[in-house]
């Protein structure tokens, strides 16, 4: 049986790093794993020019510790009031990989979001003539639309009409959840992919309520039932060239999480590829690891691979409940013997 696996330095097509001190204390974990990553913009304020995306581009690099190597890829968040000369202009420059789409009200900080998709069409078209990525948060927000279908109602009500009128643009469907977003990216063109995190691939819903209310298994999109999350690792793992790595490491505080209204996110960085190399490894696809981690993200977005290497070593790792700090930070697995463990 192989004991180490060495793949090219894998890449996170989707992260949140916050900023000021929780930046600095979650940064290392994902600089130490991977090369680079779609930084969310996301932040209160959040991040919606080319010159926030180019200033908080310069804090994440200040907050790098000395001689620890990370490229952040900035993102904007697109707003009803988008300017797409700001938008172009930065992707030109070099400063915007980017720019992602939250409908108002959807997840953590998007309240400024786009409140409908009509408001963004001449921003969206900018975006598909000059070949910019678009990430998508993709769900309705509407509160008569019960959360668990929030996704597949989003892919018929926005989703397919944008890429039905703009069949060029390129667009990242993030953190898919369900079956039914496996079949709308396997369906649609070559300009159409996804990433999955590693939560979605490891627990269903049940895994929220398990002998009591779970607050570090919440997150958004919330997990869904089994068979959603059993499409996941067959799309994952399968070798398809649209699936690729994208954690959403999204970190609170403990108390900000553990609490009567406790918010979503769950922080992976620390344990990411131990925790998505155990699910290629229980579904007999460890061969396939290296382009869903390192390979198809580059792609899609017409990025250099990297050239340097990451070793997994089958020697297990026992993660611990927290992490220490003043934001005591819970990791994604806290507690629990995941079967791999980073060898630099
Ligand atoms: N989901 N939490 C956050 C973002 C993501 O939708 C997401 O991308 C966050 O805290 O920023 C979460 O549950
Ligand atoms: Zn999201
Ligand atoms: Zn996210």
């Amino acid at each position: 049986m192989t004991e180490t696996i060495t793949i090219r330095r894998p890449d996170d097509w989707h992260l949140h790093l916050r900023d000021g001190a929780m930046l600095e204390a979650v940064l290392p974990y994902t600089a130490r794993q991977f090369a680079r990553a779609i930084v969310m913009p996301n932040l209160a304020p959040p991040v919606t020019t080319m010159a926030d995306a180019a200033a908080y581009r310069d804090r994440i690099l200040a907050a790098l510790p000395e001689g620890m190597h990370f490229t952040p890829l900035m993102t904007a968040y697109l707003t009803d009031t988008t300017d797409a000369g700001d938008l172009a202009r930065g992707h030109g420059e070099g400063v915007l990989t980017a720019a992602k789409l939250y409908p108002a009200g959807a997840t953590t900080n998007s309240a400024s979001g786009v409140t409908d998709i009509a408001n963004i069409m001449g921003v969206l078209e900018r975006m598909a003539e000059i070949g910019m990525v678009l990430c998508v948060h993709g769900e309705v927000t509407d509160g008569d639309i019960d959360i668990f279908d929030r996704e597949a109602v989003f892919i018929d009500r926005v989703l397919a009409p944008v890429i039905e009128r703009l069949p060029e643009l390129k667009v990242v469907y993030e953190h898919i959840t369900t079956r039914d977003a496996v079949q709308f990216v396997e369906g649609a063109g070559p300009n159409v992919a996804a990433t999955i995190t590693p939560q979605h691939l490891h627990i269903n819903r049940n895994a929220i309520f398990a002998g009591g209310i779970n607050p570090h298994a919440y997150c958004l999109p919330v997990a869904k039932r089994e068979e959603h999350r059993l499409a996941l690792r067959a799309f994952a793992t399968g070798g398809s060239a649209k699936a690729f790595l994208g954690t959403d490491s999204a970190p609170h505080a403990r108390h900000a999480k553990e609490s009567a209204c406790g918010c979503a996110g769950i922080f992976n960085a620390p344990y990411a590829l131990e925790s998505y190399i155990a699910v290629f490894e229980e579904e007999g696809a460890l061969d396939r690891f290296e382009a869903f981690a390192s390979e198809n993200g580059p792609r899609f977005y017409g990025l250099p691979l990297n050239e340097d290497t990451v070793t997994l070593a089958r020697s297990g790792t026992d993660v611990p409940e927290r992490l220490d700090g003043e934001h005591e930070l819970t990791p994604f697995h806290a507690g629990q013997r995941i079967g791999w463990s980073f060898a630099g």
